[in-house]
């Protein structure tokens, strides 16, 4: 997808100076969960962010009507994943989403959201979720390979460019079991209008936020991913921010640099057609 590699290559180039001068005091950052995502200062038209964030990754704007590719599937904007946004300071992860999926559809109406599902180590793997949907949306779990559902797409690669671990190489887009680990906070807006290429198309934002404290000491300092699908998991969108959670501050500056020499760069998962 030359423009979906070329979004996400912008992104990485306008991203990363923003990150070199990144301070531990320009770190702290406090979002709001309220499904609105003005706290993110999002261009409205390219969901760039006006900011410094941690990872970001920009999908390409799909339209129109089921029959449309959103990749690897089919479905229009009602399956288009837009933006994924992750940012953390001192004490908490944040994630913001922009789907044209609407959060209010079941597997039973079509497809369910899935929830935004966290890999530390970057090896397709993940070791946490945080809940969209059921009982206890907003709850952050331990999973396991085996509490994933997965997506109908088989030989998905992981931002490694390896073959997605799960069985079929399936992406993995929702939890089914693991340990409640605690609650975090999470926001879905109704839909709106206003964003995107298709300026009259709806959109719906997810907001969450994890207390750091929750993941295990393990984690720290430990690369990872966010990613996201509805449960069909024909549009997966991921973000990698580069290095881990809980930075600490005096090595954040020798990190930014470290990163631009090594010229890591921000990948999403591109699944295959
Ligand atoms: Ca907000
Ligand atoms: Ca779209
Ligand atoms: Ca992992």
């Amino acid at each position: 997808m030359l423009m979906r590699t070329l979004l996400a290559t912008v992104a990485t180039l306008l991203a990363l100076p923003a990150a070199a001068t990144t301070t531990p005091a320009m770190a702290a950052s406090a979002y709001t969960i309220d499904g609105d995502l003005a706290d993110w200062r999002i261009n409205s038209q390219t969901y760039m962010p006006d900011g410094p964030l941690k990872g970001y990754t920009i999908d390409t704007d799909s339209t129109g009507g089921l029959s449309q590719f959103v990749s690897p599937g089919i479905g229009g904007q009602a399956y288009d994943a837009e933006a994924l946004y992750v940012d953390y300071d001192a004490s908490k992860l944040y994630l913001a989403l922009i789907t044209g999926h609407d959060p209010s559809m079941t597997n039973a109406t079509g497809w369910a959201p899935g929830d935004f599902l966290i890999d530390f180590g970057r090896d397709g793997l993940f070791e946490y979720g945080l809940k969209t949907t059921g009982s206890r949306p907003g709850t952050l779990y331990r999973i396991g390979a085996g509490n994933v559902r997965l997506g109908q797409f088989t030989g998905q690669m992981t931002p490694l460019g390896t073959i997605s671990p799960y069985r079929g190489g399936r992406n993995a887009v929702a939890i089914t079991g693991g340990t409640l680990v605690g609650a975090g906070e999470l926001a879905i807006s109704s839909a709106f209008t206003g964003y995107g290429r298709y300026t009259t198309d709806l959109h719906y934002a997810y907001e969450a936020s994890i207390d750091l404290d929750l993941f295990a000491p393990e984690f720290r300092n430990t690369p990872f991913d966010v990613q996201w699908a509805m449960q069909c998991g024909n549009d997966v969108i991921s973000a990698d921010p580069p290095g881990g959670v809980v930075p600490e501050p005096a090595s954040l500056a020798l990190f930014a640099s470290a990163l631009a020499a090594l010229g890591l760069t921000r990948r999403r998962t591109k699944p295959t057609a």
